[in-house]
């Protein structure tokens, strides 16, 4: 069964959790029913009828699925409706991927890169990871063995939902490089970001989602720099804010914040910042 996630813990754990009368809010809600169990699933391969890819979806971890003995083989799942991906756990056979990726999509055909482990080590590896999608695929790199890749299980867990903050209009307090815009933090690139000016103390970006719309949350990823301290706020007009969840004692990585409002815009301020750096790669705003 799954386990919660160490990040998540120790945010759930860390934080004090301020809610506005009228929202409630908690740091993580992902469900732990694998979504990927029983999905439709395709693969670049397979060795033979006895290790199709369903066999790393069947929920039998004593089946698999193996690819063909090459690098750059791959495995996709379609979950049958989008939803705000935030672990995916991977139980490896011996014959596991040393590098590889791990992929979004809304279609199944134009894919985002959300995850890359370039060290792997085979075994059970259980990923935090951000992402929206409808298709997951890890896409193997480099296999570690002269065999192909092979999977017992690949879980995917998440909440319904997309990240209806993609790509909007958004503005900051202030930007550092023409290479670290705000509009970096809404394009669903991990590689990408937004940082202020090093002299803004309380760096602030706000994403137009263009109407008002229903939100269940606004997940982070944070870079090398974040904000201990910080909120997420909504407002109808971009004047009026109504805060929907603090987080203090934050220590970077990723954040799930959930909570359910309405409104046109969203943001976040941070109250503080660690020393030099702040890098948002990634403000998602999930509703559906
Ligand atoms: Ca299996
Ligand atoms: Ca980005």
């Amino acid at each position: 069964m799954r386990k919660l996630k160490l990040k998540g813990l120790g945010l759930f754990a860390a934080a004090i959790l301020t809610v506005t009368t009228g929202f409630s809010t908690s740091a993580f809600a992902s469900s732990s029913v694998n979504l990927a169990e029983g999905k439709t699933v395709t693969a670049s391969s397979y060795e033979g009828a006895t290790v199709d890819p369903s066999k790393a979806v069947d929920g039998n971890t004593a089946t698999r699925w193996s690819s063909n003995f090459s690098d750059d083989q791959w495995i996709a799942v379609d979950l049958g409706a989008s939803y705000a991906i935030d672990e995916v756990k991977l139980n490896w056979e011996a014959a596991y991927a040393s590098v590889y990726n791990i992929d979004v999509s809304d279609d199944g055909t134009n894919w985002r890169n959300i995850y890359t482990k370039y060290d792997g080590q085979g075994g059970i590896e259980d990923l935090t990871v951000l992402g929206t999608g409808r298709y997951v695929r890890v896409q193997g790199v480099q296999r570690a063995t002269s065999y192909g890749i092979s999977l017992y299980e690949f879980e995917v867990y998440g909440t319904p939902g997309t990240n209806i903050g993609a790509n909007k209009p958004t503005t900051a307090s202030s930007t550092l490089l023409w290479t670290s815009v705000p509009s970096y933090a809404v394009d669903q690139n991990s590689n990408t970001s937004w940082s202020p000016a090093t002299t803004d103390s309380n760096p602030t970006i706000t994403v137009d989602l263009g109407s008002t719309r229903t939100i269940a949350g606004a997940n982070i990823k944070w870079g090398y720099g974040y904000a201990p301290h910080y909120k997420i706020s909504v407002s109808n007009d971009g004047v009026n804010w109504t805060s929907v969840a603090e987080v203090t004692n934050n220590s970077g990585g990723i954040d799930f914040n959930s909570f359910s409002a309405s409104g046109r815009y969203v943001q976040l301020y941070a109250f503080d910042r660690t020393p030099d750096y702040f890098i948002v790669h990634e403000l998602q705003v999930i509703g559906s």
